[in-house]
Parts: C-alpha cells; structure tokens; sequence
C-alpha cells in the first residue's frame, strides 16, 4: 500500500488519511492510496464507516495539474470515485482548508461530507480553462441544485462551509475534521441513516426540469464576464446535461469534453499561468538561507490615487498602515476617498458592513515625514519627479529606524539614483503598483543594484500577503511592463499615420482579448500628460499633438481619440478625429494605405515580445514566464493567451522575428528588427520557455 495514503482504525471506524504535501493532490499515488484502503476498509467486516480526511493544511485540492497532458495511470479518478459510491458501507468526507476541483468531487461520491467551519468548498477547474472531469457537473447539481452549481462551476469560485450546509453540500459543520467526522460517522451508524447517492437522487433538478428558464437564467447570468473563453460555456453547458441526459451517459459526455478542453492553447496558456505566477515569487539569485525582514507596520508617503490604493491593500490585509501627507487637508480628502470607496464596495455586498470601521481603524493619518519612525517598511508614493523623490527619500532615511524596507513606487525612475541619496542603498527598492493599486494584482519589485537580498525577500512576501502578485525585475526606463507597452504605443501612433483609424486600432486589440486598445487607454488616462511631457522634452507627436491643441484631452473633457456622451465612458468614433488625421496626414505629405487587421494585430504584439525578449537578454526580467505574470496581472493580458511570451512561442519565434524583419523594412524602422535573442532562438527552433534551464 502507498505511503501517501494510510488506514487508520478508531473504533469501527476507518479512516483513510491523505498525507501528500504540500496541497494533497490527487496524484496516481494518492488516487492509488484511496482506492486501496476504501476497498479494504469496505470489505473488512468489522468496519462500519469509513471516513477520508487529510493531513496538513488542506482537504485534496484537486487533480495534480502537473499530470496533465501526460499519459494516464490507474487507477483514474472517476474510478476511484466510483469504489467510493459503491461502498455498502457510509462514507465520509472530512473536510479542512480547501476542497477544490477532483477533491471536491471526490467528497461528491461520498455519502456524506462534513467540514470545519474556516473550509472552504469550490470546482474551480474553469479558471485552468477546464470543467470538472470527474462528475463534478452532474453530482454537484444534484447536491446544491442546478442554478447553485452553475454559479459555482462557471465562476470557479468557492463557497463556505456555513453556505455548502445552507444549500445541502455539507451535513455539518465540525470542530476538529477527523474527530468530527469520526463521531459523525458513528452517529450515521448507530441511526441507521440511509446512505446518500448523488448520482441516484434527482430530487433538487426537478423545478428546472420542469421549468428550463430556471437554469439558462441562472447560466447566462454567470456566465457574463467570459468573453473569448471556451471553458465557462462548455461547464454550463455539462451542467445543463443533469436536467436531459441520463447520468452514465453525461459522465461520458462530460469526459469527452474534458479531454478535449485539457487538449486546447487557452488551457494550457491558463494551467502555465498558474504555475507562473508561484513561480514568480521565487526569486533568483538570492542565498537560499535568506530570510524575509518582519513587517509588523508600513508607512506609506502620499494619499494620492496611488498611496491610497496601497494604503487600502494592506488595511484590506490586517496590516496597520500610517498614511503620510504634507498637509491636513491633503491627509482628510485622502481618507475620505479611501472611506467611500470601502463603503460603496460593502453598499454591493463585496465585504461585510463592518469593514469599513475596521480598515479605516488600521489607518492613522500623519502629517510630516518624521511619522516613518516605527515603520518597518516605507513605500514612497510622491509625484513622479527625480528631484521630490530624491527629497523625500533623504527625509526617510533621516527618520527611518534601523533596518527598515524604504520602498519607491515611481513607474519610470531610476532607483538606484534613488538609492544613492540615502545611507542605506541596501535597504532601497522599488514597489511598482498597479492603478487602481487597491485592485489590480500586480506589483513590481525592483531590485536596484545594492538591494540587499533579505530586503528584496521582504518585499515579495509582503506583496504575496497582501495578495498582490510580485514579480522582480531590474533597473531600466519604465521596467517591464511600460517598457514593453512603449514599444506597442510606438506602433500604435505609427498606424494612424500610415492609414489606420484608432478605433480600428483598437478593435483588434480588445478582440484579441485585452480589455482597452490603446486609444480608448489614453483617452482614460488623459492625453494631456503625454503632451505637457513632450512639450518639456521637445518631443512633436503630430496627430496626439493636434488632438490637445484642439482641447480634446480625452474621456475628461468628453473628447480625445473618440467623443463620448455625457456620463458615458463609452467610446464613440468620431468624424472630426478622422478629418484631423486626415489634414495631419497631407500636412505631412503622408499617403495613407488600408491596412488589415492581421498586420495590427502583429504590429500591436510582436514589437512588444520583441521588447520581451531584449529585457530577458539584459536580465531585467530573469524568466520569460515573469514578462507574462507581469501582462497577465498588470495589463489585463487574457488569461487564455497566458502572455506575450507565452503567445510567441505558440505563433512560433521565427514566424515573429521574419513579420517583424518585414516591418522593419515596410516602415522603415530598424527598432523593429528582432533582437538577437529572439533571432538566435527563432534561427535555432527554440521557444522562449526553453530558456528555463
Ligand atoms: C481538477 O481537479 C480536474 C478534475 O476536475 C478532473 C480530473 C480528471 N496540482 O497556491 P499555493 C502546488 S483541476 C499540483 O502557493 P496556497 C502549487 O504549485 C485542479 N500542484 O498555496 C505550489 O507549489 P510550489 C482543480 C498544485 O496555500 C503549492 O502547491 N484545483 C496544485 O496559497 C502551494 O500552492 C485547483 O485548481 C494542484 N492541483 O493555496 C486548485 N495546487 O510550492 C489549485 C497547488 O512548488 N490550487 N499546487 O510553488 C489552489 O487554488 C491553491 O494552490 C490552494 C492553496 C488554494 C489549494
């Protein structure tokens, strides 16, 4: 028998116990263990139940993702699942942490689950671009009920104990899981109580049988955020087999489809994904005995936009925050900001009623940079000039105790001229937040050139525990990210020049997946910033230029690369933006050409994996798989095309590195030759993933 998986006897109770770090997946080994000793404990006369139940920190938290796509070893899932519903005996699930995907619908061939009231209970096989393979879409329905189980296998998100009991999923909520389901499982003997068989009990489809319009309202409703994806439809779709097709008969439907969803570019792109963002929180080149530096409290510089996002992530995390301004009046409209904002988050129902008391209570409001002194890391949140960072960074370094993390969140400068001010380079970094930061996933770390590892290791767990997603980069003009995106916005400007309207432009973009093309990005943004700077730097960008000359700034004042109407933030194509490309364009002398759609398509991405590729080559990023957790959680890059890099090799590097030799050529600009790592892999049949190692 496996060593994963153990018998254990508490009275006539067996218990089979999963002990397989660090998640419990269902790996050939587990599934092994569990079939194994379900047989045995079935067939020893003096067992009366059996209950499964978990070492560590979690319940089985699925199908061991790692095994996909390789050959497959019995005894598979589904069989092992069906030993458990055919035991004479009751069978209970106990569960703790997370049971998800395969672990949850092991429980679901249970006859009985019970759980911990922290547990948390999801199929969350769409968010790998999957369903569930092994029943999950016809026996949860026929626990919870069509309309619940739809919700919860379109989304993938998880319910909690306390809403799996309300809704049937759970029998009770226990103390401890294994002494819990222990005294369960006696009393389910000493009752006699029948055993309960999903798979036998259409009890909770019968209003939707009878009335469909319950279940397609329930689908269309979760299923509204999904654009482009294939798995959210073919879950609802497996789900709404439990109301027309015989049980046998949709577990093999439900197989087929599931094999050929594990076989399709958007599965694999969000199963690489997933592994690339844990991936990305293990930093290279730091001894592996270095210790993250306690954080205990954060100081954060500026209530702006910014600060305040970041001073909402870590309140959202527990963590006290003091919040720095210059001024009173600046400090109240920043808390004010923060307030409403929580609120009208618990107005929807996002967080309790009681939250927005309680964050505000872990914000303290100062006024003078001397306020840094307890705080073991400082995140700077100033204007993005050199001269007022490097200012601000002196005052810390004045103030700031032994030891401490001084962070900078700027998204272009250059932090090791920050560093240099202070006595401390080693304790200096970068934090580079997402806007809005209290929402977007993303954070930067930037290690500057004297980053002491432990200081570096600090901020990459704080990042991860105030759920962000850190990925460390290097020193250089706008890092990764706005790096990469430079390189398209070159393009994009370029495009119109030579015939393409912005909503063109644009279409492609947000058809390709991405929620903004560029235009309607800028408009959102305010094109006035980028033609003050260019007026400073003496900089022409003729068609922007005109743009602001005319007053249209963008969405703020109802009118840029598009008009919008009053109160809207939607972009409507305007007649006077393509009559002023147009005189731009003869002013010029420029002869504008039709352009397809492919080579926008090209011309958006390939610059930008060509970028990818000279940062991997300048060590900027370490891993291709960073520049894609970096798009995918900062840029709204779609899950299912997993990231730049991870598209380019699907595409194939020679194929990106020939169009962009052509558009090099077409355009006449040699920025566009690939660079010559992506033409030494292109020239070798090499991806980027071979890179790893
Ligand atoms: C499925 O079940 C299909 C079935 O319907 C049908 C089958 C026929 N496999 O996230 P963490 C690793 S699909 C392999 O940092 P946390 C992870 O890579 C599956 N490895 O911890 C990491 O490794 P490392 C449906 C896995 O506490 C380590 O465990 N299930 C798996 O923040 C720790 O992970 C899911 O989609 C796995 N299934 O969060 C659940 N899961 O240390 C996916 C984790 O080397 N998992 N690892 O970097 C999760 O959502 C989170 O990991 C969990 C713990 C909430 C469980």
């Amino acid at each position: 028998m496996s060593d994963v998986v153990k018998l254990e006897r508490h009275d006539d109770v067996a218990v089979v116990m999963v002990n397989s770090p660090p998640v419990n997946a269902l790996s050939a080994a587990v599934r092994r263990g569990i079939f194994d000793n379900v047989k045995a404990a079935n067939a020893d006369s003096a067992v009366k139940a059996i209950v499964i139940a978990c070492e560590g920190r979690t319940f089985i938290a699925g199908a061991d993702i790692t095994e996909f796509g390789k050959p497959p070893q019995s005894p598979g899932l589904s069989e092992v699942i069906a030993e458990i519903e055919n035991c004479s005996k009751p069978v209970i699930a106990a569960i703790h942490g997370t049971a998800l995907g395969g672990g949850l619908e092991l429980t679901l061939g249970c006859h009985f689950r019970v759980a911990v009231k922290e547990a948390k209970l999801g199929l969350p096989e769409v968010k790998l671009g999957l369903l569930p393979g092994a029943g999950g879409t016809q026996r949860l329905p026929r626990a919870v009920g069509p309309e619940l189980a739809v919700q919860m296998i379109v989304t993938g998100n998880p319910i909690s104990a306390s809403e799996a009991l309300k809704n049937g999923l759970i029998e009770e909520i226990v103390e401890g899981p294994k002494a819990g389901a222990v005294a369960f499982a006696k009393k389910v003997v000493a009752e006699k109580r029948p055993l309960r068989v999903l798979k036998n009990d259409d009890s909770k489809l019968a209003a939707a049988k009878a009335d469909r319009s319950i279940f397609t309202n329930a689908a269309a409703a979760a299923n509204k955020k999904n654009r482009g994806m294939n798995a959210p439809l073919a879950c609802a779709e497996a789900v709404s087999w439990t109301l027309d097709t015989p049980f046998d008969e949709a577990l093999k439907k439900e197989r087929e489809m599931f094999l050929k969803l594990v076989a399709d570019d958007q599965s694999k792109a969000q199963r690489y994904a997933f592994f690339s963002e844990r991936e990305a929180a293990k930093v290279q080149g730091v001894p592996e005995s270095t210790k993250p530096r306690p954080v205990e409290r954060v100081a954060i510089i500026g209530a702006g936009t910014m600060g305040g996002g970041i001073a909402m992530s870590f309140a959202n995390a527990g963590i006290p925050v003091t919040l720095i301004e210059t001024g009173e009046e600046q400090l109240k409209r920043g808390l004010g900001i923060m307030q409403k904002n929580w609120e009208n988050t618990a107005a929807r129902g996002g967080i309790p009623a009681d939250a927005p008391a309680k964050r505000m209570a872990l914000i303290n409001g100062k006024v003078g940079l001397d306020n840094v002194k307890d705080a073991d890391l400082i995140i700077e949140a100033v204007f993005e000039t050199m001269a007022i960072k490097k200012e601000v960074f002196t005052a810390i370094d004045a103030h700031a105790k032994p030891g401490a993390v001084l962070a900078s969140n700027t998204s272009y400068l250059n932090i090791n001229d920050i560093a240099a001010v202070t006595k401390r380079p080693q304790d200096v970094l970068g934090m580079h937040f997402f806007s809005p930061a209290n929402v977007m996933k993303l954070c930067e770390i930037v290690r500057a050139e004297k980053t002491a590892p432990d200081a570096l290791l600090t901020a990459v767990a704080i990042a991860r525990k105030i759920a962000k997603v850190p990925a460390v980069v290097g020193v250089c003009d706008g890092f990764v990210g706005n790096r990469m995106l430079a390189a398209r916005s070159k393009q994009s400007e370029k495009l119109l020049f030579e015939g393409a309207l912005p909503q063109q432009v644009d279409a492609v973009v947000t058809k390709f997946g991405l929620p903004m093309g560029p235009f309607a990005m800028g408009d959102l943004a305010g094109l006035d910033i980028g033609w003050r700077s260019r007026q400073d730097r003496g900089i022409k960008s003729e068609i922007a230029d005109a743009l602001c000359e005319a007053g249209r700034f963008g969405q703020k004042t109802g009118k840029g690369y598009y008009k919008y109407e009053a109160g809207s933030r939607a972009p409507i194509p305007d007649p006077e933006v393509e009559t002023l490309i147009d005189e731009t364009c003869k002013r010029l002398g420029l002869t504008r050409r039709a352009i397809g759609d492919q080579e926008i398509l090209e011309r958006m991405v390939y610059p930008m994996i060509n970028e990818g590729a000279r940062i991997l080559e300048e060590k900027i990023a370490s891993r291709p798989s960073d520049i894609d957790v970096i798009w995918l959680y900062g840029y709204g890059w779609p899950i299912y095309r997993g990231g730049p890099m991870f598209y380019a090799d699907l595409v194939g590097l020679k194929e990106i590195a020939d169009r962009l030799s052509f558009y090099a050529k077409q355009t006449n600009d040699p920025s566009l030759e690939p660079a010559p790592l992506l033409k030494k892999l292109a020239d070798e049949g090499k991806t980027f993933a071979s890179l790893k190692g």
